[in-house]
């Protein structure tokens, strides 16, 4: 499956969850087939998704998802420790594996050989669910049933949907966001 269409089938299946995504083109895709003052798109640096995720969940009770990739999950692997053992029952991690860094070219990341579903089992997550590139249907209810922490290994095809990037500055998504999560309209 594409990257943008397993962002366009998830999104579809959620209401009120909080939704943060990794930066570059996993952000501009997610925009592109859904934007909402729910999402945080982080335009900055790799590997904060997952670590601004685990705040979000701590700092109140909505579920929160996260949209990662394989390089930035390897690039801070000690969030996946730290999201482990801080155990936030609403956070979901959803790991968006190219198997590359996509949005800078597709140079190879490690994840063709090193597992990630494996990584975070040995991390001590109970909740491991894995959908392999071969699926085009997404049912992302038995995901949002768990009890999280929850870390979803999507194993998709290289390469990046022809979308434009996101015309609004981090401080309106971060503002809009901050907003939505103290449920001020
Ligand atoms: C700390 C840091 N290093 C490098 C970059 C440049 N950069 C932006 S996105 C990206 C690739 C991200 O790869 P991945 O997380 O696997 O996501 P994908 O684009 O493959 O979906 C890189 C290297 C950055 N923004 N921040
Ligand atoms: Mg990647």
């Amino acid at each position: 499956m594409e990257r943008i269409k397993a962002l366009e089938q998830i999104t579809s299946q959620l209401d009120e969850e909080l939704v943060i995504c990794n930066i570059g083109f996993p952000s501009r895709e997610l925009y592109q087939v859904k934007d909402s003052p729910k999402h945080f798109y982080m335009m900055g640096s790799m590997g904060m998704a997952s670590s601004i995720g685990l705040g979000t969940a701590m700092a109140q009770e909505r579920k929160v998802i996260v949209f990662d990739g394989d390089g930035s999950l390897l690039m801070n692997l000690g969030s996946l420790v730290t999201i482990f053992n801080q155990s936030p029952p609403n956070l979901v991690l959803v790991i968006l594996d190219n198997e590359c860094y996509g949005s800078t070219g597709n140079q190879c990341t490690y994840s063709a050989t090193t597992d990630l579903k494996k990584v975070a089992e040995g991390v001590g997550f109970k909740n491991t669910i894995l959908y392999k590139e071969s699926e085009d249907k997404i049912d992302f209810s038995p995901v949002l049933e768990l009890e999280g922490p929850v870390f979803v290994h999507l194993k998709v095809q290289a390469g990046n949907a022809n979308v434009p990037v996101i015309p609004l500055e981090p401080e309106e998504i971060k503002e809009r966001f901050m907003r939505e999560v103290q449920g001020i309209k």
